[in-house]
């Protein structure tokens, strides 16, 4: 792929490090991309750079981005796929914590931005980063001839927050299924709609924007979809586990609420075991990409046994 600042895969791969160089070029972009602090209204700007430059981990865009190294993609239209994730993914954590959602004071290790800056601004620094999210996506630089792939780009990414099996679908049967009965079936399709989509549209997207072959998209969704679930499946697992200085929020949530979740479904052990199974299903999937895919290998990895 061609960047401005080049990721060479070194014998010792280790995912921290490059989850860690691959965030401070994200951050570097995102910054770009985000209107200034200090542009007017202050406030709204001031909110959404809050709670996008915090501790997030950043993996739907570095998916995104591993998933265009693999495939010899254009850094040019990853990046602004990748930011545009970002934005929409911090959207959803920022209306999640509101108090008519999950009302969580915490997260990503800081107050929760409804928390730092009222209800009214929290709810518009959401709406804010998804209108930036798109416009990004619109302004992809494509050639003449892949403005098809763009609108199919927007469609997918329009799936993946939407309310037809997309983040907002999940959002919503969550809410319902609180303190309710639920079954096997509906568990997963609660977690692939809420945290799924947007993960398999980080790397389904990306592949469409490298070029890949049919097959290989195909494939390369297949290999999001699981690693989707599977990092919906170990969240529920660090909601019981992790403390708020690993995960940076309010731990046992879920659980208090009455949520949804596998670990109350099959225990913490069997979730554990289906978490890594799933991953390495997914690995199978994307055996086609051969050396190339060895940093989305270490990513499906990295997701089931992350402890943040
Ligand atoms: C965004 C379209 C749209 C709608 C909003 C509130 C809502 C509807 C959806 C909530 C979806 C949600 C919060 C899902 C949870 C996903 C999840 C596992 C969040 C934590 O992700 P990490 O671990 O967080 O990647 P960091 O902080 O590392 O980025």
């Amino acid at each position: 792929m061609k960047r401005e600042t080049t990721t060479v895969l070194k014998s010792d791969f280790a995912i921290q490090d490059y989850l860690k160089e691959q965030k401070l070029i994200l951050d570097e972009y995102l910054d770009r991309f985000l209107p200034p602090a200090h542009s007017q209204p202050e406030i709204i700007h001031e909110a959404m750079r809050y709670s996008v430059f915090s501790s997030g981990k950043r993996i739907r865009p570095i998916l995104a981005l591993a998933t265009g190294d693999a495939l010899g993609g254009d850094f040019k239209k990853l990046i602004h796929l990748a930011a545009a994730l970002e934005m929409i993914h911090t959207y959803s954590l920022i209306h999640d914590d509101l108090p008519a959602m999950d009302d969580d004071d915490y997260r990503r290790g800081q107050l929760s931005t409804h928390r730092e800056f009222g209800e009214g601004i929290a709810i518009l620094a959401g709406n804010a980063l998804l209108v930036r999210a798109f416009q990004l996506l619109t302004e992809l630089p494509v050639q003449a001839e892949e403005t098809e792939t763009k609108v199919v780009v927007l469609d997918q990414v329009c799936r993946a927050t939407g309310t037809k099996g997309g983040m907002l679908a999940g959002q919503v049967m969550d809410l319902v299924k609180q303190s309710k009965p639920f079954s096997a079936q509906q568990l997963e399709q609660i977690h692939s709609a809420k945290t799924g989509a947007l993960i398999l549209a980080s790397v389904y997207c990306a592949a469409l924007l490298s070029g890949a072959s049919e097959e290989a998209s195909e494939k390369l969704r297949a290999f999001g979809q699981k690693i989707g679930l599977a990092f919906q499946i170990v969240d529920d697992i660090l909601d019981v586990e992790a403390s708020t200085q690993d995960s940076g929020k309010t731990p046992g949530k879920d659980h208090l609420s009455g949520k949804a979740t596998y670990p109350a479904l099959y225990g913490l052990q069997a979730s554990r075991k289906l978490a890594i199974e799933l991953v390495e299903t997914a690995i199978q999937e994307i055996e086609f990409l051969g050396p190339r895919g060895e940093i989305l290998r270490e990513l499906g990895r990295f997701i089931s046994v992350r402890r943040f």
